[in-house]
């Protein structure tokens, strides 16, 4: 996004996406595409998957990486395999490209590091230059790989014809507006360390949205798991009342992503059906949200944005969250133990 900042002419879009330019006309034909990808990557996939679906109509399934290389999944001739990875490296991505290779299907790739063995055997790809990342969880890797989606389904869209010139040109502006947003969200930052404090010794705690924010919510769970070793579950917020309701009582932090989209009065009711049983909840909200605020113990603003591009927003309270959780509880938020940066094996 920040290369978008001040350009939303529909070819500058497009040149952004580097080696995946070429490749916009054919996957605006795509019949299929297939995400695979692992950990934080594969909650990419999924905020993919809505994007795909929803600006490009395009029917797409996003795998696990390591269940996919071990099935006999049905590839058609004019689908698209697409690894999302940090590493480039991650020994399950790669087996379940090479699979997919083997089968017929087109090959891409949104890798970080460049030259990794995963963009190796793409076809194309994007790279997202990202940096390599300090600590061996996830967070930049994940606002870059679902902006980068983000481009290449408005492109993939626009290419179609799914979007008008409007949307198209409305969505890159939006687009473009996010890192200035994501600066006001760091603000807050105090904020959320204020809210950290009063649930570092909590032991479980879940995650529930709706919609785009519930790969986002899974992502805030595994985040939480991953730096502070807290037992955390993420949910779509309307699967809360088929089991993870039984959990809910004052000891278990429940944090909704509240914003303002096509949810938002489901999960504000969702949210009541958690206060009603005690639970106490930290909402994620639009800026200048009343009502969630008043309903929710404790409440940490977001700037509005487009629907589809709330995940680039929603997240990062999130993150800092569990960073501060993690810090508190005295964890080694860089090097969590038991994981490793690449999974090679
Ligand atoms: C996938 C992943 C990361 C996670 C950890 C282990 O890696 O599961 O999401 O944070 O680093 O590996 P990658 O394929 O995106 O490099």
């Amino acid at each position: 996004a920040d290369c978008l900042r001040g350009r939303v002419n529909a070819d500058d879009a497009i040149i952004q996406l580097g080696g995946l330019r070429n490749h916009i006309t054919k996957l605006a034909k795509a019949k299929r595409i297939v995400f695979v990808a692992c950990g934080t990557s594969w909650h990419a996939g999924l905020v993919g998957e809505y994007l795909f679906e929803e600006l490009a109509r395009i029917n797409v399934e996003v795998e696990y990486a390591s269940e996919f290389r071990y099935r006999n999944p049905i590839i058609k001739e004019g689908d698209f395999v697409i690894a999302i990875s940090q590493s480039g490296e991650t020994a399950d991505t790669l087996a379940a490209l090479e699979l997919a290779k083997s089968k017929g299907a087109i090959i891409l790739g949104v890798c970080n590091v460049v030259g990794s063995s995963i963009s190796r055997i793409t076809e194309a790809g994007v790279y997202t230059h990202a940096g390599p990342e300090i600590g061996v969880a996830s967070t930049k890797a994940f606002t870059a790989q679902v902006t980068v989606l983000t481009m290449i389904a408005i492109a993939t869209a626009q290419a179609k014809g799914t979007i008008d010139d409007e949307t198209y040109r409305r969505l890159l502006i939006e687009l473009a507006a996010i890192p200035q947003k994501v600066e006001e969200i760091l603000k807050s930052a105090e904020e959320i360390k204020d809210i950290s404090k009063l649930f570092t010794f909590a032991s479980n705690f879940i995650f529930l949205g709706r919609g785009l924010n519930f790969p986002v919510a899974l992502e805030g769970a595994l985040k939480l798991k991953e730096i502070s070793y807290i037992h955390a579950e993420g949910y779509p917020a309307a699967e809360m009342k088929h089991g993870p309701i039984a959990l809910i009582d004052e000891d278990m932090p429940v944090v909704f992503i509240a914003t303002k989209d096509s949810s938002y009065e489901k999960v504000v009711s969702n949210i009541q059906e958690v206060k009603a049983r005690k639970g106490r909840v930290i909402a994620i909200v639009s800026e200048g949200d009343v009502q969630v605020k008043e309903m929710v113990d404790f409440a940490i603003e977001v700037p509005n944005t487009d629907e589809i591009l709330q995940p680039l927003l929603t997240v990062i309270p999130l993150q800092l969250l569990s960073y501060y959780i993690a810090v508190m509880r005295g964890r080694n938020v860089d090097q969590p133990r038991n994981l490793a940066k690449s999974v090679t094996v």
